[in-house]
């Protein structure tokens, strides 16, 4: 039987890449952090599942990471554990360095200090903010990157790292370069979840007005459920190589707003200057402000606009996107209506 861990397990990519994994027979051991209150609603369904365990580990720890290494001595390392939110990072710069950063070191490290180096497989949660202010458009594997938070210099770091285990050792590591990818189980304060579990709120009259930054800022969103798929095949490559998952297509935040409020038979209409601060969407039919702009969410740097070129993990991994953008935004929609209306959100 092959032998997984998970790092980031309790989060969204978390989620899915347990219940692919276990469907496919793995022994799946996910790492878990110490907090005060359980962070595992999201995988409380997987918890009494025969082939899951949970280690209690943390990224800032190197010697919990070489026991939990040990213990398990696993065929497959899937990092995902994170300080993943940009924003975040402007104001915690330093741990989101240590975590993301530091981190990835520390496991690469515990798998040497184990020995396994010729024996495990590594997956690193590399990211499209590495390409920040894009150099070409779309990006590939090949275009330079230029980071713009705090956030994406600490995955830069960890990327290198992983190139550099790879080439200094012969490690079999690599990096998925994954563009944005959103669920009913993203974070309620990444930009989609945000916008699907407010306008929800707002069509159920428990909330008035959404507040947002900067509603130019584009980006290419996938289906979270699709792009574990890809990281799974990245590992069964004979080769370890880096792969770029994406859809290929591109969205503003105010298109994903207006399609959010469309998805529940809702029109908008966007006045005021586009990306000034006065600018402010009203509902067509009520005449009421449904969305306008809140100064304190713009960040200090911007990645205005991120499209990926997946054709190479098209033509390695057999890989590609199914889920289209409204598809992607109706089924978030249709969980958080729910949710809203259970009173769970
Ligand atoms: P997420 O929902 O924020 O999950 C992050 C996970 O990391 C959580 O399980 C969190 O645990 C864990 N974690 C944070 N700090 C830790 C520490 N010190 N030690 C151990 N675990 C720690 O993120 P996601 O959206 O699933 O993304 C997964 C990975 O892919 C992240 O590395 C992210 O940066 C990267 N990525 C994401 C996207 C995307 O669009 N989603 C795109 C590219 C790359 P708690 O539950 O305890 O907080
Ligand atoms: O949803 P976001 O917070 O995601 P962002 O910054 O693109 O990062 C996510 O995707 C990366 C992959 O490219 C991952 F590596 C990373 O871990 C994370 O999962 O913001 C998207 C855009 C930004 O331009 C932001 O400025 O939405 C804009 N935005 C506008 N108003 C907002 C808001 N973002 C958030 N979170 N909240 C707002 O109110």
């Amino acid at each position: 039987m092959k032998k997984a861990m998970i790092t980031g397990i309790t989060g969204q990519d978390g989620y899915y890449l347990t219940e692919l994994l276990l469907a496919k027979g793995y022994e799946v051991t996910g790492i878990v952090r110490r907090t005060s209150t359980p962070n595992t609603s999201r995988i409380e369904n997987f918890l009494s599942h025969p082939g899951l365990k949970i280690i209690e580990a943390d990224l800032c720890d190197s010697s919990s990471l070489h026991k939990a290494i040990s213990l398990v001595k696993p065929h497959e390392i899937y990092n995902l554990a994170a300080m993943s939110h940009v924003a975040t990072s402007f104001f915690q710069p330093e741990y989101s360095a240590d975590v993301n950063g530091v981190g990835t070191v520390r496991l690469l490290e515990a798998l040497r200090s184990n020995n396994l180096e010729g024996f495990t497989k590594f997956y690193q949660a590399s990211t499209s903010e590495l390409y920040g202010k894009v150099q070409a458009i779309p990006q590939n594997e090949k275009t330079p990157f230029y980071p713009r938070s705090p956030y994406a210099i600490s995955k830069l770091y960890a990327y290198w790292a992983v190139v550099n285990y790879r080439e200094a050792y012969g490690m079999f590591t690599s990096n998925g370069i994954l563009f944005n990818h959103e669920s009913p189980m993203r974070g309620l304060n990444f930009v989609t979840r945000k916008i699907t579990s407010s306008v929800a709120k707002v069509k159920q009259n428990k909330m008035s007005v959404l507040k947002m930054g900067n509603l130019d800022a584009k980006r290419d969103w996938g289906y979270a459920k699709e792009y574990v798929e890809g990281m799974w095949m990245m590992l069964q490559q004979n080769i370890a190589e880096d792969f770029v998952l994406a859809t290929g297509e591109t969205h503003s935040v105010r298109e994903f707003i207006t399609e959010a409020f469309r998805a529940i038979d809702i029109d908008i209409e966007w006045r005021g200057k586009t990306g000034s601060l006065e600018e402010k969407a009203f509902c067509t039919k009520s005449g009421k402000v449904v969305v306008e702009i809140s100064p304190e969410l713009m960040r200090p740097a911007e990645v205005d606009l991120l499209i990926g070129d997946y054709s190479k993990a098209r033509t390695k991994l057999g890989w590609a996107p199914k889920t289209k953008f409204s598809e992607l935004v109706n089924l978030m929609m249709e969980n958080d209506m729910r949710l809203v209306a259970e009173g769970k959100l």
